[in-house]
């Protein structure tokens, strides 16, 4: 299996977030998360560990609104030139509500205007390392329309927070959609998001298309991250319109009710017989997930890995989230065997 990969991933190092309370911890999404998959995948006898290809910025922007990318591209700079007291990251203390449509001229205004929360923090190397992680989900979906029956993208940062016009969770460019949008012009594309959050970014930018049919399965957000997206009644706008599904789950889950959540999911993707699947794989689903509340063995990621790969459809899945990094590489090959 070709596994896209980028070392510029390391570019992209925050020292800290903050949750909820302003504690401050080290930033959860970092390098070592990288190394533990890598090195897991280099016992095996079927990763093919390769650079990704440079597609430069078109079909980022097919996702992404260009003001948005261009606040990416400059902000580090501008941060470096203001006159805040501690530079160590980037990260606004107010935010914009959709409902107030002003975009400020000023770097903390647009900070605040294109960023959901406090854990998308920005360095001088996140741009770099985003731009990265996407082109490997582009090579991935190239390989696949080239004729591979699966690739893999081990992205970082990862993508499925990120909206048209924001970061947020960890998330710069949604990889994901912007490989799902560049092979939707080959076929209709089913994207499945099994990562433990929801993915609000994914479904913000497929909300209103057809050709694109978007499913999540995630912790439920009245009680998790991110709060405001993700619930039963979204469903898809306009021509979209029942193209997409959330399955929220409680607290608690384990393999058995995930494994029927699952069915229903792909029960809907064999009937919207897509040309292409997107697979958004987040493994913070793991039961001892420093983040998650649901509790998804190992076996059972296999098992979902085997279900999904059942469908027999062309596959790229995308890296998410999976905070346990002592087991990141043993869940990550449990879930990517299934497809060799
Ligand atoms: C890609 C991805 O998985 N992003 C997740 C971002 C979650 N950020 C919110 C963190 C909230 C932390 N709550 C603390 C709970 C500790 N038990
Ligand atoms: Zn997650």
């Amino acid at each position: 299996m070709k596994v896209y990969y980028s070392e510029a991933h390391r570019k992209h190092e925050p020292p800290f977030e903050l949750f909820d309370g302003g504690l401050r911890v080290p930033y959860m999404e970092n390098s070592d998360r990288m190394d533990r998959i890598l090195s897991a995948l280099k016992k095996t006898d079927w990763a093919e560990i390769t650079e990704p290809k440079n597609f430069g910025l078109d079909p980022i922007c097919a996702v992404h609104d260009k003001d948005y990318i261009d606040f990416l591209a400059s902000c580090w700079t501008e941060w470096l030139a203001s006159d805040a007291r501690d530079k160590t990251t980037l990260l606004p203390a107010t935010f914009a509500l959709r409902r107030q449509s002003q975009k400020p001229t000023g770097l903390l205004g647009r900070a605040g205007y294109y960023m959901m929360d406090l854990s998308a923090c920005i360095v001088g190397g996140t741009f770099d390392s985003a731009l990265a992680s996407a082109q490997c989900a582009l090579s991935a979906a190239e390989a696949v329309a080239n004729g591979a029956g699966v690739a893999f993208a081990l992205c970082r940062p990862p993508g499925h927070h990120a909206g048209k016009d924001y970061a947020g969770g960890y998330c710069f460019i949604n990889n994901a959609s912007v490989a799902a949008n560049w092979l939707s012009a080959k076929g209709k594309v089913a994207l499945l998001d099994i990562d433990y959050h929801c993915g609000n970014g994914t479904q913000d930018i497929f909300y209103d298309r057809a050709d694109v049919l978007t499913i999540s399965i995630h912790a439920d957000p009245n009680f998790e991250y991110p709060y405001y997206a993700g619930y039963a009644d979204e469903t898809g706008t306009g021509a979209g319109s029942g193209f997409h599904k959330n399955i929220p789950l409680e607290k608690g889950t384990e393999d058995p009710r995930y494994l029927s959540a699952l069915d229903e999911a792909l029960s809907l993707i064999r009937g919207f017989a897509p040309a292409y699947l997107v697979v958004s794989a987040g493994m913070d689903i793991y039961a001892d997930d420093p983040l998650g509340t649901i509790r998804i063995t190992t076996e059972g990621i296999g098992e979902i890995g085997k279900r999904i790969s059942a469908l027999e459809l062309p596959t790229i899945i995308v890296m998410e989230g999976g905070y346990n990094n002592d087991m990141l590489g043993r869940n990550i090959v449990s879930f990517l065997g299934e497809f060799e």
